[in-house]
C-alpha cells in the first residue's frame, strides 16, 4: 500500500521534452499516461517545471562560438548548453496537454531555473547543488518519507533530483519505465552509477500499480 508518508514527483513533463519541442527526448510523451495513472493513486505530488528567462546562460545561444550541447565553465562548475528550451510564458514550456488529469491533482509545482545565470536540473537544488529551491522543507512539513520519481529527463533532471533526495534522507525510487532519456555520451548510464551510488532504487510502473491498488480490486 502507497502511505500517507510517500509522494509523487513528476519531473519536467513539458512541451519542450516531448516530440516536436525545443530539446525533445525520444519518445518523452510515453511518460504522460504512466504519469497520469500514478497521480490517481497518491495523495501528494508535486511537479516541477523547467522555467528559464529568455537567455539564460545554459543556452548556447548565450554564448557566441559555442554550439549546442558543448561543455562549459561556468563559476559552479561544469555546464552543458542546452538548446533554448522552457522560456518562461511560452508553449514550449507549459505542461504537455496529455498531462491535465497530474496537474489538477498536484498541490504543489516547483519552478526552477528561472536565475538568469544559474541552472537548475534538480528539484532540490539549483546546479551549484548548494541553493536550495525549498521543496526538502516543503515535503518534511508535510510528514512525507518515501518519493517515488518519474518523467522527464531520466538522466539529468531526474537522476539529479533523485540523488539529492537520497543525500536529504528521503527513501527514494524512481519508476524507470515512466522516464525517458535524453542519453548522451552514455549520460543515462554515469547516471544510474550515481544514483545507485547515493541509494535510490529503480521500480517499475507495474509494481507501483499493483501496490497502489486497494486490496479488494486483487480478489
Ligand atoms: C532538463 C536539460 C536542461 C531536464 C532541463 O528536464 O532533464 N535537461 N533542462
Ligand atoms: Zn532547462
Amino acid at each position: 500500500m502507497l502511505a500517507d508518508t510517500d509522494a509523487l514527483i513528476l519531473i519536467d513533463i513539458q512541451n519542450d521534452f516531448c516530440p516536436g519541442g525545443a530539446l525533445a527526448v525520444a519518445d518523452g510523451d510515453a511518460v504522460v499516461e504512466p504519469a497520469n495513472a500514478l497521480a490517481a493513486h497518491f495523495g501528494t505530488v508535486v511537479l516541477t517545471q523547467d522555467w528559464h528567462p529568455a537567455g539564460h546562460r545554459s543556452f548556447a545561444s548565450a554564448h557566441p562560438g559555442r554550439r549546442t550541447f558543448d561543455m562549459v565553465q561556468m563559476p559552479y562548475g561544469p555546464q552543458m548548453l542546452w538548446p533554448d528550451h522552457c522560456v518562461q510564458g511560452t508553449t514550449g514550456a507549459a505542461f504537455h496537454p496529455g498531462l491535465a488529469p497530474a496537474v489538477e491533482k498536484a498541490q504543489l509545482i516547483v519552478r526552477k531555473g528561472f536565475r538568469p545565470l544559474i541552472d537548475s536540473y534538480s528539484a532540490f537544488f539549483e546546479n551549484d547543488r548548494v541553493t536550495p529551491t525549498g521543496l526538502a522543507g516543503a515535503l518534511r512539513e508535510r510528514g512525507v518519507q518515501r518519493l517515488y520519481l518519474a518523467g522527464l529527463a531520466t538522466d539529468y533532471c531526474v537522476a539529479y533530483s533523485a540523488t539529492d533526495a537520497a543525500r536529504l534522507g528521503f527513501e527514494t525510487l524512481i519508476v524507470e519505465d515512466a522516464c525517458r532519456a535524453i542519453d548522451l555520451h552514455g549520460s543515462l548510464a554515469a547516471s544510474r552509477r550515481d544514483w545507485t551510488a547515493a541509494g535510490v532504487r529503480s521500480v517499475g510502473l507495474a509494481d507501483v500499480l499493483v501496490l497502489a491498488a486497494p486490496l479488494a480490486s486483487v480478489a
